[in-house]
């Protein structure tokens, strides 16, 4: 209840922040976008992490203006950065969206004001959806998406292989990428067979002309492992952290990453 009161003020109080985590090409190291992932400055408590409040903020509705903020918030740190950092005019940014935002009816508006406002190249923006979505309600989140789709931003599908994983869903829905979920990333050096699945899921991904990123790499036998099996992107400890706005320009100034 006490976080709840303090989570209506949060906002106001501008408490909340974004950090940034790399995605990384497994090809050559480069950074090709960056994960905005949201984070709490608690005046007592200190840094809240989102597994203890995003949950809350979707329960009481908050989510959709905290929600606008964030896709304000990461559109106009991505003009900050494609206006000073030179060589960095592609670095795209990624959004997490969350179910309840869908259901908010302006969702479209939100984004394409804030691509206009900060004139992102709408292929430059992706939006991450969880399966949790695609099931609740499919023909209004269906042509939500399509709308998102035709203004050019792009979609990703995020901790693929947790929920029900009906592949079909791959190929009903504009996805532009699938996020392979980390429990699979971490089996890398375990079962033969646990190996063999995680191939797989990269395998359909490119198979239908997604672009694959690998969640929660954190050591060198998984990026090998998942370079070596044709997975385009990488995102992790084991390459860099989330990170507040000033550590990521000195990551991005670096020519590369490497676990
Ligand atoms: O950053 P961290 O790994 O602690 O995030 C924990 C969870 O919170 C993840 O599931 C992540 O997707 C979610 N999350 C982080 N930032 C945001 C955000 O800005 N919006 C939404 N909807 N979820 C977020
Ligand atoms: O649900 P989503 O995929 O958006 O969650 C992203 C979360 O995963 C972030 O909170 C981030 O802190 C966390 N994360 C990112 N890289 C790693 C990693 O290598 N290992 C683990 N355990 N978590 C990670
Ligand atoms: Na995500
Ligand atoms: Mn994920």
């Amino acid at each position: 209840i006490q976080l709840e009161t303090e989570l209506h003020r949060a906002l106001e109080r501008e408490e909340f922040f974004l950090v940034f985590q790399p995605q990384v090409a497994l090809t050559d190291g480069c950074i090709v976008g960056l994960e905005a992932l949201l984070r709490w400055n608690h005046p007592s408590r200190g840094v809240v992490p989102p597994g203890q409040f995003i949950p809350l903020l979707e329960e009481t509705g908050l989510i959709i203006p905290a929600g606008e903020w964030i896709i304000d918030q990461a559109c106009a740190q991505a003009r900050t950065w494609l206006d000073t950092l030179p060589g960095q005019s592609s670095l795209r940014i990624a959004i997490n969206l969350s179910p309840r935002q869908f259901q908010s009816n302006n969702l479209l508006e939100q984004i394409k004001n804030a691509i206009t406002r900060y004139s992102i190249p709408p292929q430059q923006l992706e939006l991450e959806v969880t399966e949790s979505l695609l099931i609740e309600d499919f023909p209004g989140t269906h042509q939500l998406l399509s709308q998102l789709d035709t203004i050019g931003v792009r979609i990703a599908l995020d901790d693929f292989g947790t929920g029900y994983s009906a592949l079909t869903y791959l190929q009903a829905f504009p996805f532009h990428a699938m996020k392979v979920d980390r429990s699979f990333v971490s089996t890398v050096g375990g079962s033969r067979k646990s190996e063999a699945l995680l191939k797989t899921i990269v395998q359909i991904g490119k198979s239908l002309e997604l672009e694959v990123i690998a969640e929660g790499i954190e050591t060198k036998a998984q990026f090998d492992f998942l370079r070596k099996h044709d997975c385009d992107l990488g995102q992790g400890f084991g390459l860099a952290r989330p990170q507040p706005v000033g550590e990521v320009e000195a990551l991005l100034a670096k020519s590369h990453i490497r676990t």
